[in-house]
């Protein structure tokens, strides 16, 4: 028998399915839907091993679903706007349209060579004015459902490659690719009210029961929910200001007896107001807007404060005050952008205390603490425990003291108001969608001097980014266009200007996976059509998406609802998040990170050693790391898939860990996978010829054997699914391991044999195809054709288990002959009558003893006796 060979029979098989569209929906199928889908790639210019791994987990769902007889939509496409597109345009002259549509090309090949089960049919690219006119539609019904607003906000501003950064984009302060130290600025930006549907998106996320737990509490803390109070505290009188009172939120009101000092952000009114008049405080505010929003950058800064020689009246301490300092770790945009510091329970405020030298009270005595004793060393207390130091809070537990002072401090007033008043806030803020960038959707607005901002009218959409831009000037080529954003209003028709921002990319994704649905309709949707396919049965993708993307489509699929394309609040059913794929790294003597393909491991005296091929020199194993440019640990799809083909490459990946954790690749287990291929394919083999030397295999009645292995067939069957329903894809591998190693020991068993235990090897080795066709598609195709099987294995039904070789123990009956007992048998539990009939009659000493002539009766008691009457 020759060896199997991908490189033939996968390009073959590739074009049977794309030929016959195996994997294209059809219209009008009835059968129940299953919606399968891997997040979708950034079209980089070349598909990596994350990639592989995705793909290859979705691809298993996707023809595991369709063999139980689902209309299955697996759909794929491309999340193409975006900044390095830009970059690349910049560095090499390239229209980013143009180096964008290339990459999308080799990657569709790249994919296509996986032999992934997709509708092609299907696909969809963010970038072409197909897909973006949708996204501009329901932009403007966004903004007419009031869900859009634009407002000034303080961004990240970074100075090197002129765009607004996320904070996610900034790392230690410094913008993520130019590494220029960003600074913050005011500008007017397009915002999705995402803020308001807080409470909702975090209540919601109790009913995602097919989610990673761990997902769910990402998405729980990034909303962020915090229960508290707002509490004024009344300034002393001062020249100062005619402010009266400073309004702070708390969530710990409990330590109140602790407070040393009030806080408020450089941006609150008051700093504004007081700078005004002290060149110092001025100074102060301008450092710290040096540095970038995002509250990582913050929390690591170095606290740093500026007494405002102000000073409030303590709210619970009479005679005594507290003074009021702008610091820079207050954001203005949570809560009142004003704290009280209790330096004691509170790290950033014992920090902010021990630096300015203000008092640190402990008001919460650890369990089994002495209060004689308890001091705050260098960390704050922030841990339960019993209210001190605190009057009429004394002895009360945290919880009990938060409510006593609530309504201690409701019943108070200040500048006629109550003191305080229980307030929800949530970390969770507007999403900013404006971006100052050329790469990305526009935003289908147009500034009229006369009638403001007026929406781009429906039947001009849409609004299309021009081909010939320049990117020989800093900032946003729209902006730099001769003619793009000189447009006449659509109101007044007098000259106007279009906005030149264009949407996140964020945006894009956020409803891909509704567009799949209807990816050539008219409208952003066909509500049956959408509502049917919709949500999603199993996405797929990386846990670095756990958050904002998942969040963001979560909103957006609300916002779809209210503007009325979509009938459904959550798009995801089932939610899955894959580990990584890492490597080993390797360094040479002099420190440089070498790439696996520049060094050869060798066994020198039992340890594994590196080689640097080049130079001949030993090198250094490092550690395993995930796959990255800079260690260059990376490994190239397109080799792998050439040098052992896509079968091997998705087995591998399937094989070695849980999905969800991180897998290594490693030479020694591509060499594995591989030869297990070779050895699937000479089991197909051996069984064919086996059968071959019986002109016809007949069910015949299994022998202790044949029954032997139909129930490990039948179990691995049953298992196998089970397991891939489970995504439990190494389990699945493992099972699929034992199987094919007991079909392989029973060849060694069976020939020369009779018809039935040939025919329990058929049964066996056609499912083993039938296990492996989610996983090795190509290869299954092509064992499924030497099988001598009609159509395709892709389009054949999950074979059916039968319960009763899944009991678990078999039974040994008494034969009786006329009432004595002559023989016994071992069956499976609960065999059907005429098995165990067929079995008995074949029995040499009842055999012998009917003398060829039939029983005038057997009566088979299941499980428990069989008597032949002669
Ligand atoms: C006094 C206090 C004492 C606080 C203590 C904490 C511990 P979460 O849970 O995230 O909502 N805070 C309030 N507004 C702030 C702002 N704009 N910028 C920075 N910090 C702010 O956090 C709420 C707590 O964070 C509040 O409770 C407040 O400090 C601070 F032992 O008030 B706390
Ligand atoms: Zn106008």
């Amino acid at each position: 028998l020759e060896r199997y060979n991908p490189r033939e029979m996968e390009p073959h098989w590739q074009k049977v399915w794309d030929d016959q569209q195996s994997f294209v929906v059809k219209d009008g199928d009835t059968r129940e839907r299953y919606y399968v889908l891997e997040m979708f790639p950034y079209p980089s210019g070349r598909i990596h091993m994350g990639h592989v791994r995705n793909y290859a987990l979705g691809d298993v769902v996707a023809r595991y679903q369709r063999a139980r007889g689902k209309n299955v939509l697996h759909p794929m496409g491309w999340d193409a706007f975006g900044l390095p597109a830009e970059n690349a345009a910049i560095e090499r002259g390239m229209n980013p349209g143009i180096w964008t549509r290339q990459n999308i090309e080799a990657m569709r090949a790249q994919l296509k060579s996986m032999g992934l089960s997709l509708d092609w049919t299907r696909e969809v690219a963010t970038c072409e004015p197909d897909y973006y006119r949708h996204q501009q539609a329901m932009f403007l019904d966004m903004l007419e459902a009031g869900l859009v607003t634009r407002k000034q906000s303080k961004v990240n501003w970074d100075p090197v490659d002129m765009t607004v950064l996320a904070n996610e984009q900034v790392i230690d302060g410094k913008g993520w690719r130019s590494g220029a130290p960003v600074e913050q600025r005011e500008l007017t930006q397009w915002f999705f009210r995402i803020s308001d549907f807080a409470e909702e998106l975090l209540s919601a996320i109790d009913g995602l029961t097919e989610w990673p737990e761990k997902v769910r509490t990402m998405q729980r803390n990034w909303i962020g929910k915090s229960e508290g109070l707002k509490l004024l505290f009344a300034l002393e009188a001062t020249e100062k200001t005619a402010t009266t009172s400073i309004e702070v939120f708390t969530t710990r009101p409990d330590t109140i007896f602790g407070a040393s000092f009030i806080a408020l952000s450089p941006d609150h009114p008051l700093t504004g107001e007081l700078a005004a008049g002290d060149p110092a405080l001025a100074e102060f505010v301008a450092e710290c807007h040096r540095h970038g929003t995002a509250t990582e950058t913050l929390e690591k800064a170095e606290k740093q404060g500026y007494f405002t020689g102000l000073s409030v009246a303590h709210p619970v301490k009479p005679g005594q005050t507290l003074p009021v300092y702008v610091a820079n770790f207050v954001l203005m945009d949570y809560g009142t952008g004003a704290i009280f510091g209790s330096a004691g329970h509170d790290q950033r405020d014992l920090e902010f205390a021990r630096k300015y030298g203000l008092p640190v009270i402990p008001v919460v005595l650890p369990p089994g603490a002495d209060p004689q004793t308890f001091t705050i060393g260098e960390e704050a207390y922030t841990d339960t425990g019993t209210i001190f130091n605190s009057a009429f809070l004394d002895g009360l537990s945290i919880e009990e003291a938060k409510k006593t002072i609530a309504d201690h401090f409701a019943s108070l007033r200040v500048d006629g108001r109550p003191q305080g008043t229980v307030e929800v806030n949530y970390r969770l803020r507007d999403w900013g969608v404006s971006r100052q960038r050329y790469w990305g959707c526009p935003i289908p607005v147009i500034h009229c001097e006369a009638c403001g901002t007026v929406p781009v009218p429906k039947k001009d959409l849409p609004v299309v980014l021009p081909d010939d831009v320049a990117f020989d000037k800093p900032g946003n080529p729209l902006d730099h266009h001769p003619t793009w954003k000189h447009v006449d209003c659509p109101q007044c028709g007098r000259p106007a200007r279009r906005e030149t921002d264009t949407m996140d990319t964020f945006v894009d994704s956020s409803w891909y996976f509704v567009r799949f649905t209807a990816p050539h309709a008219d409208t952003p949707t066909v509500p049956e059509e959408t509502n049917a396919w919709m949500p999603v049965d199993q996405y797929i993708g990386g846990v670095e998406h756990a958050i904002l993307h998942l969040l963001y489509s979560r909103f957006f699929t609300r916002a779809m609802k209210i503007t009325g394309h979509l009938g459904l609040d959550e798009p995801f059913k089932g939610m899955f998040t894959q580990g990584m794929v890492t490597h080993e790294t390797y360094k040479a003597g002099d420190g440089r990170w070498l790439s696996p393909e520049e060094v050869r491991v060798e066994l020198v005296e039992g340890e594994r050693q590196a080689i640097e091929v080049a130079t001949g020199r030993p090198a250094q194993i490092g550690s395993i790391e995930k796959i990255s440019k800079s260690k260059r640990n990376g490994i190239d799809p397109d080799e792998i898939l050439k040098t052992y083909g896509a079968d091997t490459a998705r087995w591998f990946m399937l094989s070695d860990s849980p999905p969800e954790r991180d897998v290594q690749w490693t030479e020694a287990g591509v060499e594995g996978a591989s030869r297990f291929q070779q050895r699937i394919w000479r089991l197909v083999g051996e069984s064919v010829a086996i059968a071959e030397q019986f002109s016809e295999i007949e069910a015949g009645v299994d022998d202790e054997d044949a029954l032997a292995l139909r129930k490990i067939v039948h179990r691995a069957v049953k298992q196998v699914g089970d397991d891939i329903e489970g995504l439990r894809f190494n389990r699945a591998v493992a099972q699929i391991y034992e199987l094919a190693n007991a079909l392989a020991r029973y060849v060694g068993l069976v020939s020369p044999a009779p018809a039935a235990r040939c025919a329990a090897l058929a049964e066996g080795v056609e499912r083993l195809v039938q296990l492996i066709a989610p996983m090795m598609p190509h290869l299954a195709e092509t064992c499924w054709q030497t099988l001598g099987k009609q159509g395709l294995v892709c389009d054949a039904a999950w074979p059916a288990v039968d319960p009763a070789y899944l009991v678990d123990d078999t039974v040994t009956l008494p034969v009786q002959v006329n009432g004595k007992r002559r023989a016994e048998i071992t069956v499976a539990k609960g065999s059907a009558q005429t098995a165990v009939e067929e079995l008995v009659l074949s029995l040499e000493p009842i055999a012998r003893m009917l003398e060829g002539k039939a029983p005038k009766k057997i009566v088979v008691v299941p499980d428990r006796i069989v008597n032949v009457v002669v």
